[in-house]
């Protein structure tokens, strides 16, 4: 109720609504819509009420409020519930838990800070408080475990084309979860599947934008940046996430159709910070990779499978996510 509340607010725009017209509109009491209000108002919304005239929406708080995501949504959106924290440990592990509860495809998983924000292999995600985007998409692909690391692949494209589009950040994709620009990351993109005897009981895909942070921690600076440090503008994240989701949901649901990479190829390629650009390939951790366990060679592009082509020594290798981290050879892109 409280997004459809907002969404019809936002509607009108610079007028108001009765509150006779929205008891009519969703079919309640005036008493629901009150409360609702009331609601909203505790969270930091502002509200200015005209007798004869109702309610205009005047202030919208800068949160990742679940109610709020779902009003920019459009009606038809893939995603179509929203389950928001202020703080949880993990958005992904708490996708995970929404699956088990048996929440459905589409269903959104936000928070404004995370206390275990996890990246690959164990690594942390740092996810200070209401700077950020932590997200995570809960799907329920019917498709081979095998095609699920394009999932990784269409977020990193998704991510990109509304950062691009919506907030002129002019950002490229490290192969095969990182949204760069300038050589430092801005987004990170963590892919969980759980299956059995192939077949997929789960995917989350969970996203993390650095979106307002005007500073990092020491040990990030030279690697991490954020939209408002690239633009020196502070952007809307209740927007944002809603953004991503709908494009991503758009990708996801073409993917699926077609079961394949294809239509997708090229835009990824293009946006390749790394082609043509020399890489290492490290088979293990790299902090602890011996020297047998790193190669280097030039980046091509990806094939139809989300693998990275990869060409040492005159053979191009099929490098497949998951089993590697990949570099820069004098730094991190
Ligand atoms: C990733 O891992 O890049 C995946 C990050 C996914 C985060 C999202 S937030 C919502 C959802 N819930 C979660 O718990 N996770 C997902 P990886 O490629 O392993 O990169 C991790 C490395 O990036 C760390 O070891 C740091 O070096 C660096 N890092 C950590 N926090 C960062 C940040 N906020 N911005 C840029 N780099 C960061």
């Amino acid at each position: 109720m409280k997004a459809k509340i907002l969404k019809a607010l936002r509607e009108v725009g610079d007028g108001y609504l009765s509150g006779a017209v929205l008891c009519e509109k969703f079919g309640v009491s005036r008493q629901a819509i009150w409360k609702n209000i009331a609601t909203l108002k505790e969270i930091g919304y502002e509200f200015e009420s005209v007798s004869n005239k109702g309610y205009k929406l005047i202030f919208v708080p800068d949160t990742l409020y679940g109610p709020e995501i779902e009003s920019r949504l459009p009606e038809a959106s893939f995603c179509k519930k929203v389950i928001s924290f202020d703080t949880t440990d993990s958005t992904n592990l708490q996708a995970k838990k929404a699956a088990e509860l048996g929440e459905p495809e589409g269903t959104i998983v936000v928070a404004d800070e995370q206390t275990a924000g996890r990246g690959r292999r164990g690594r942390d995600w740092d996810s200070v408080h209401g700077t950020g985007i932590y997200m995570s998409i809960l799907l329920r692909p019917q498709t081979d475990p095998d095609k699920v690391s394009c999932l990784t692949l269409l977020a990193a494209l998704a991510v990109s084309d509304v950062l691009r589009e919506d907030c002129g950040v002019q950002v490229q994709i490290k192969w095969p979860n990182d949204i760069v620009i300038g050589g430092k990351k801005l987004c990170g993109i963590l892919t969980e599947m759980s299956s059995e005897e192939g077949y997929i009981n789960r995917v989350v895909v969970g996203i993390g934008i650095n979106a307002n942070m005007e500073s990092f921690p020491e040990e990030l600076q030279s690697k991490a940046t954020s939209v408002f440090l690239e633009t020196g503008q502070k952007i809307d994240r209740a927007g944002l996430t809603a953004a991503v989701a709908e494009r991503f949901g758009g990708y996801y649901l073409t993917y699926m159709k077609n079961r394949s990479f294809r239509e997708f190829l090229e835009p990824y390629n293009d946006r390749l910070v790394n082609r043509d650009k020399e890489v290492k390939i490290y088979y293990g951790m790299i902090e602890s990779a011996k020297p047998e366990e790193i190669e280097t060679g030039i980046a091509r592009g990806i094939d139809e499978n989300g693998a990275l082509l990869v060409e040492v020594d005159g053979q191009v290798r099929e490098v497949v996510s998951g089993e590697v981290s990949v570099r820069g050879v004098m730094d991190y892109v």
